[in-house]
């Protein structure tokens, strides 16, 4: 059964340009602890004072999960995470030749002098121990094992097999693991895989697959560089591809929104589970056999995460997905017509990005001569934001730009400080998102605007 450790407060922190607040650590580990992880890294209290308050907090919750503090080896790093009542003390410390050499300075025998004795030391003040030995794939495999053991006889009971590079492969690491597992004394093998190759997830699955327990992982898989194992694609992959169902899916997909509000780093678009597109479909083909039975072209039903298939009305789109459009409105409309309104679309969507519900109505307006008396679900609106002179645009511009529904911000001249363009589903979704816009701390006054027609890319002429 795997184990996951998420560590979006410990390696996720370590994203450039990403810090938390110690209010925000609590609300992510109450919401990782509901999803079930089995453990939370939740920091590195010799960071900052913050660092360890909200260690300290977050042990006092009585949280499911166990609470592990990152530490480097030294004596007053295992003190403070002693301090700040974590249960269990990660203490890291590089094994590659080349992180001995021009890193650390130490011979073979002087690194596990260092290590053992941090690690009973760890122990003799009732704390867990993980030991990682840092940058480990790299590691000439004999010293990896003998650390490691030695590691394990000083009271470490788990260690972190660390592709600190993500230089990995699934079928090399499947054999190191399987490797590793079978030269070391009793313990669980965490595995750390970095993605610098896209392959972070595929090498922790086949690690697993190895007899390794635990995969670490952190929300949107945010940290260094280009990060670890995305939370949600994680949990989703075992629940769905291996049948493990102890983890709760129903936060994920809020967890993650939280996570691009708090930290203004975005997911793309093409992001797995999590990413706008993750559900949408475009070519006719595609839309046409998802209408008749969304398996054609899902790989699991969105409601399984809460969230629901889009189509994509554009150029591409076939008649099948345009006639249930318009059926969402109660509008029918004859084969033929529908034939004309399909044409008129694709002529209107080779010149246009984005189609909206508004142009589709207008174009079934135009070609049926019957007038189209509906509210369209995606509405548009220009929100213009006062800034309280105290505070600084930008900020107030970074917490727009992490609202889903908010496509464009701008600073401008005049009477208002910024404008920004929205698109919502409907009037109360737009509600919501003004509700949303002006609690956002810096905001003074809104007004809004609602667009009725947009014009959007080139005039083309011919
Ligand atoms: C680092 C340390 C680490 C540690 C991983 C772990 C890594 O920031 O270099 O303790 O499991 O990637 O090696 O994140
Ligand atoms: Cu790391």
């Amino acid at each position: 059964m795997v184990q996951i450790l998420d560590t979006t407060l410990r390696e996720g922190e370590q994203t450039p340009y990403v810090n938390f607040t110690v209010d925000e650590k609590v609300h992510i580990a109450q919401m990782l602890d509901r999803i079930g992880v089995d453990m939370i890294e939740a920091g590195d209290p010799s960071v900052s004072n913050n660092v360890a308050a909200a260690i300290k907090r977050i042990s006092s919750l009585g949280l499911r999960a166990e609470i592990v503090a990152h530490s480097i080896a030294s004596r007053s790093g295992i003190d403070k995470a002693k301090a700040c009542g974590a249960k269990r003390v990660a203490i890291f410390y590089a094994t590659s030749q080349i992180h001995l050499d021009a890193k650390l300075h130490k011979t073979h025998d002087e690194a596990i002098r260092i290590i053992t004795e941090h690690i009973a030391y760890a122990r003799s003040l009732g704390l867990n121990v993980r030991y990682t030995p840092e940058d480990a794939t790299r590691t000439d495999f004999e010293f990896l094992v003998r650390v490691c053991n030695a590691a394990i006889e000083a009271g470490a009971d788990r260690i972190s097999f660390a592709d600190t590079l993500g230089i990995m492969q699934p079928h090399l690491f499947y054999e190191r693991v399987k490797a590793l597992r079978e030269r070391l004394l009793p313990c669980k093998i965490d595995l750390h895989c970095h993605d610098d190759y896209g392959l972070a997830l595929a090498n922790a699955m086949a690690g697993i697959r190895a007899g390794a327990d635990c995969i670490h992982t952190t929300v949107n898989g945010m940290g260094e560089r280009t990060g670890i194992p995305d939370l949600a694609e994680t949990v989703v992959a075992f629940h769905n591809l291996e049948g493990e169902t102890k983890y709760n899916l129903e936060p994920l997909v809020n967890l993650s929104a939280y996570l691009e509000k708090s930290t203004g780093f975005f997911l793309a678009a093409n992001k797995p589970i999590t990413g706008q597109n993750a559900f949408s479909h475009k070519s006719g083909v595609h839309t046409n056999g998802v209408l008749k039975d969304p398996r054609t072209y899902e790989p699991f039903d969105p409601a399984v995460i809460g969230r629901e298939r889009k189509i994509v009305i554009d150029k591409y789109t076939g008649k099948t997905a345009v006639a249930a459009r318009l059926d969402e409105y109660g509008i029918e409309v004859s084969p033929a017509e529908l034939e004309v309104i399909v044409t008129r679309i694709k002529n209107v969507g080779d010149h246009r990005k984005q189609l909206f519900d508004a142009d589709i109505l207008e174009i079934a307006e135009q070609v049926t001569g019957r007038e189209i008396d509906v509210i369209p679900h995606d509405i548009n609106a220009i929100i213009m934001l006062e800034v309280e002179s105290h505070v600084y645009t930008t900020s107030v511009v970074r917490r727009l730009r992490s609202f889903e529904n908010v496509t464009s911000v701008y600073e401008v001249t005049g009477d208002y400080d910024i404008s920004a363009f929205a698109n919502a589903e409907n009037m109360a979704a737009l509600n919501n998102l003004i509700e949303e816009i002006r609690t956002v701390q810096g905001v003074k006054r809104t007004e809004t605007r609602m667009v009725l027609k947009k014009y959007t890319g080139m005039q083309v002429d011919k």
